[in-house]
Formats: C-alpha cells, sequence, structure tokens
C-alpha cells in the first residue's frame, strides 16, 4: 500500500534533548527516496506540531504529562487520517512515547476493519514502567504499559476509550534493560519478550519465527522501532544505550522476515538522536533497515 510519512520532533517523554531532530535526520539520510526505490508511493506530509520541552521535572511520578498527552494526540489524529485513506503511517520520532498515538490509532483502525493485531516492539527496554515504579517519570520509559491499560486515564483513553492493546497482541524483541519493578510488572501482565539472551541462545531467525506467529493476512501488523535495540557500536545515535544489542546481521534479518509476512501496515521510527550520532550513521543504518522491511534483500542487493 502507499505510504505517508510524518515527524514528530519532540523528546519531551525523554531523558536526553535530541530525539527532536530524529525526524530531519532520517529525511537528510533520504528515508523517503529509499522508499520510494522501492516501487512505492510514498508522500512525506511534513512535521506535526506541538508544545515545546517545559525541561521541568515529574510530577506525581510522569514528566512533562500535558505536553506528552499533546504530541500523542496530534499522532493520533494524523495516523488515524492515513490509515483511514488506506496509507501506511511511518512515524518518525521523536521519543519513543509516541508510541501510544500511533498505536491507539492502529488498534482503533484494526479493530474497525476487525482485523486482528500484532504489535512488534524492538527496543533494548520493555516500556512497561508505571508512574509508581519508573526509576525516571520519563513517558518514553511507559508507552507499553499505557497501551495496555496501565497509566493515567489521559493516555489510557486516548483517541479511544480503553486500552489499545491486550498484552498478548505484543511481542517484545531485544531487551536488554529492565527496571527492578518494570521486571515483576511484565510478569504479571505475561508479556512476550524476546531478549538478548533468548536471541543468543536460539537465534534471530527462530525468534522472528516465534514472534510472527499467526500472523496472517487477516492481520494489521505494526512494527514500533527504537533505534536503542540495535548494538551501541552501530547506532551510537540514541539517548540510552545499552551494550549487547541486536548487530547488523541480526537486525537485516528481522526486516527482511517482517517484509517476508506481507503485513507490515504501519511503522514508528524512534528514539533517533542526530546530537549523539556519528556522522549521521543511525539514521542512515535505520534507512537501510527500512529499506529490507519494504523487501529489499541482503544477498540480492540491487
Ligand atoms: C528506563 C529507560 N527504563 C526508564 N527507558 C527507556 O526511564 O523508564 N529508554 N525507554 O529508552
Ligand atoms: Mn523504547
Ligand atoms: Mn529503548
Ligand atoms: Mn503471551
Amino acid at each position: 500500500s502507499p505510504v505517508s510519512i510524518f515527524g514528530v520532533p519532540t523528546d519531551v517523554g525523554a531523558a536526553h534533548r535530541g530525539a527532536s531532530m530524529g525526524p530531519e535526520a532520517l529525511r537528510v539520510a533520504n528515508l523517503a527516496e529509499a522508499i520510494a526505490r522501492r516501487g512505492v508511493d510514498v508522500r512525506d506530509l511534513g512535521d506535526v506540531a506541538g508544545p515545546r520541552n517545559p525541561l521541568t521535572g515529574p510530577v506525581d511520578g510522569y514528566r512533562h504529562l500535558d505536553e506528552v498527552v499533546a504530541w500523542n494526540q496530534a499522532v493520533f489524529d494524523m495516523s488515524s487520517q492515513e490509515l483511514v485513506a488506506g496509507r501506511m503511517p511511518i512515524m518518525l520520532g521523536g521519543d519513543h512515547c509516541l508510541a501510544i498515538g500511533s498505536i491507539a490509532a492502529v488498534a482503533a483502525h484494526a479493530r474497525a476493519q476487525g482485523k486482528k493485531l500484532r504489535v512488534l516492539w524492538l527496543d533494548a527496554h520493555a516500556d512497561f514502567n508505571t508512574s509508581e515504579i519508573t526509576p525516571s517519570g520519563n513517558i518514553h520509559g511507559m508507552p507499553v504499559a499505557c497501551l495496555c491499560g496501565l497509566g493515567p486515564d489521559v493516555l489510557v483513553n486516548l483517541g479511544a476509550p480503553g486500552p489499545a492493546l491486550k498484552a498478548d497482541e505484543i511481542r517484545q524483541i531485544g531487551i536488554r534493560s529492565v527496571d527492578r519493578g518494570e521486571k515483576r510488572l511484565v510478569k504479571e501482565h505475561g508479556l512476550d519478550i524476546y531478549d538478548m539472551r533468548y536471541i543468543d541462545e536460539i537465534g534471530m531467525r527462530r525468534v522472528m519465527e516465534e514472534a510472527l506467529e499467526g500472523v496472517d493476512a487477516d492481520t494489521h501488523l505494526h512494527v514500533s522501532f527504537d533505534v536503542d535495540m540495535l548494538d551501541p557500536s552501530i547506532a551510537p545515535g540514541t539517548g540510552t544505550r545499552v551494550p549487547g544489542g541486536v548487530n547488523y546481521r541480526e537486525a537485516q534479518l528481522m526486516m527482511e522476515m517482517i517484509a517476508d509476512t506481507g503485513c507490515m501496515a504501519s511503522l514508528d521510527l524512534v528514539e533517533v538522536n542526530p546530537a549523539l550520532d556519528k556522522r549521521n550513521a543511525t539514521a542512515r543504518l535505520a534507512v537501510q533497515l527500512v529499506e529490507s522491511l519494504f523487501g529489499k534483500s541482503t544477498l540480492m542487493r540491487d
């Protein structure tokens, strides 16, 4: 299907500043051109607007909650509009709190179409904190919990009332940093987590086969790609680097296996922070991985 790219230039959900420049970094790395080269109709809608980062501390366990809500509402509106128009939204973050808006839109759209939903959450982190257990108050550590109904009413009910997701619709891959209270909570909620040890033990091919099991023509597949899933040696341009991440070959295989399903219908590209990068390497790598998501194969480069 045709693709609509839009940028969300904010870092209100993160600890480090600079993810707000992610959309431009990805554009400079020729994201739209790379997708167009795959023979896909692609439009860049520009950036959505929202409040500036007030740089204040957490209040009742949330930093910048009002601003996070405003940006996510804008993301929800834009994603919904493109989905209804029959286009695949690609949301360029910005930090990962923005997946609350994009996935709320995707979930509402999938339910309206009577489709099954599968979310692949590619990340070093589980992003399953709540205001009670967060070590930081940063809402980019909370989007999965919010989407599953654990969070403030304004985020849980964003776009449509009630939780957007059931825990069994999500698969998390690349995880290697989970906070103490968060660990208990993901176990309690039965999240399917393919952490780095599991990837090391059984290999990325089997991990992806398991994570994609049951995905069929009747499934809306959403990919939420936090670039900190990648090893910092290949993706230094991100705010919370965690050693021991997914390597280049594993990442390409993931994307190619997702492409093989033919079911990807929406995508988030988040946490690219050019202020921390080396010569835009992280955005450029992200663009290469997106090419694979759109069917470019490693062994048959054109
Ligand atoms: C940490 C870091 N778990 C927190 N989280 C994220 O502050 O909640 N970093 N998502 O990218
Ligand atoms: Mn994340
Ligand atoms: Mn992360
Ligand atoms: Mn499960």
